[in-house]
């Protein structure tokens, strides 16, 4: 109630001082809880770093789970949504496979309720969270983060199909999903770098090893001694169980081998692969290879992810439990 009545004479003020933009009621910005949950950015560190001491993979999880709520409705925390009998949540969707960290994320949001009730969104959570869970290998947090997103009320799994980038894309097609979301060729290759760490399942790039044209062939453009590497791990076309480190022998640190791997052709997916035919995005991936340029580039650009679609002000909500819309 206080909360809308400032807001209120906020765009009251707004409208009738000097016009800046719409006023749908703010936007994001560093230190958004610094106020109303001043202990909020530690709660989240410290969850977060608790977890990723004892599982490694967690960075991987929480970065991925980011991209994935950015690229479907914005980041509104939709991708936390449980289905219901009547909804199919992103969640349940093909192009989700394998996300995890849910369950962190839930432990983050019952500390945070119980410390200040009804304030941090679920979506800064996965922000946060995805932030802090790199950042531990480093003891320090390596970009900025805005904040002050509010939760979304719906998540369809059919938006996550038709949102986010498939591994068989093309450099066009990968230009263009960007493109949808507002953001650069240059933002797709830096954001690109992010599969440093994790793993991609066999299915999502065995066709390069034993059928990429129907002739029973490999992909050209794929290392053929990484291949033959890759063949002895995924040992058929139909194997969707078994996981490669896609920057092998790194892929728990966060670093710029990936542009390292990526141009000796090394790179897992077609869609890595695909960074490489387009002369610019080429150029971009060379910059990459300085890791000071790679680390100042990654924390602009994950910026820009993080802000789009966003709802922020009055629009949205808080969500009580991060799986259920209030
Ligand atoms: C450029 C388009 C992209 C495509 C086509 C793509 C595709 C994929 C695929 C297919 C996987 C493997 C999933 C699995 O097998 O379980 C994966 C993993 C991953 N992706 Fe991407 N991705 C893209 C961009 C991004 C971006 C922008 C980020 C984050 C900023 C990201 C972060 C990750 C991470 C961290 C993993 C590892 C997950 C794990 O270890 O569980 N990806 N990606
Ligand atoms: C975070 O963890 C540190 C070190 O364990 C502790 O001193 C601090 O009180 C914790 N802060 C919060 C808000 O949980
Ligand atoms: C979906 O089902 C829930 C109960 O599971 C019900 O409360 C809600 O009104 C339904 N929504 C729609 C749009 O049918
Ligand atoms: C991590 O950073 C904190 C303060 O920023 C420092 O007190 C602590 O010793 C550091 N831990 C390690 C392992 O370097
Ligand atoms: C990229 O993929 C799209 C969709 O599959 C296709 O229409 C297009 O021809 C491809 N572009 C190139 C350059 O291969
Ligand atoms: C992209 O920018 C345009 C123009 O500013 C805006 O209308 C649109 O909502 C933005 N799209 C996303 C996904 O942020
Ligand atoms: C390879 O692809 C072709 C064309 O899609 C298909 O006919 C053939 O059965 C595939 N081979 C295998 C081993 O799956
Ligand atoms: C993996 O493949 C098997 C057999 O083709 C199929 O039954 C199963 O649903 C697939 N699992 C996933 C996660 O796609
Ligand atoms: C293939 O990888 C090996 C080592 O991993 C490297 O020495 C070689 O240059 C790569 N080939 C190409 C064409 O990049
Ligand atoms: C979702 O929120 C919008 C406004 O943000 C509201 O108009 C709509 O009724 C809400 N839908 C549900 C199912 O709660
Ligand atoms: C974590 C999660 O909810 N994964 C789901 C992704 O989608 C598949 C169906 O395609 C579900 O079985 C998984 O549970």
């Amino acid at each position: 109630m206080k909360g809308s009545l400032s807001l209120f004479m906020f765009c009251i003020v707004v409208v009738f001082g000097i016009s800046i933009g719409g006023c749908n009621g703010g936007e994001l910005k560093k230190n958004f809880y610094k106020k109303s949950c001043p202990q909020a950015e530690q709660i989240v560190q410290n969850i977060t770093w608790k977890h990723v001491a004892s599982n490694p993979t967690l960075p991987a999880k929480f970065l991925r789970m980011h991209f994935h709520d950015c690229f479907v409705r914005g980041c509104d925390a939709s991708v936390l949504v449980d289905s219901t009998a009547n909804n199919t949540a992103e969640k349940d969707a093909i192009p989700n496979k394998s996300l995890a960290g849910f369950d962190v994320i839930d432990e983050i949001k019952t500390q945070l309720e119980t410390t200040c009730p009804g304030i941090v969104s679920c979506a800064d959570i996965i922000t946060l969270a995805a932030r802090d869970s790199v950042s531990f290998q480093f003891n320090k947090s390596v970009w900025g983060v805005q904040l002050g997103r509010r939760d979304g009320n719906i998540s369809r799994a059919s938006e996550a199909l038709a949102n986010i980038p498939s591994p068989f894309f093309n450099f066009t097609t990968l230009r263009q999903a960007f493109a949808n979301k507002n953001l650069t060729l240059h933002d797709l290759v830096v954001l690109s770098g992010a599969h440093t760490i994790g793993v991609g399942h066999c299915n999502f790039f065995s066709n390069r090893l034993y059928n990429f044209t129907g002739k029973g062939d490999a992909d050209p453009t794929l290392n053929s001694t990484y291949a033959a590497t890759l063949k002895t791990k995924c040992t058929s076309l139909s194997d969707n169980t078994t996981t490669v480190e896609m920057d092998p022998g790194s892929s728990l640190s966060f670093d710029n081998h990936y542009f390292t791997i990526l141009k000796q052709r090394e790179g897992l997916f077609q869609s890595d692969a695909a960074l490489l035919t387009n002369n610019g995005a080429s150029n971009i991936v060379d910059e990459m290879l300085t890791s000071s340029k790679f680390f100042t580039e990654f924390g602009q650009s994950i910026k820009s992810m993080g802000a789009i679609g966003v709802l922020t002000g009055s629009s949205g909500e808080i969500r009580k439990k991060c799986p259920v819309i209030n």
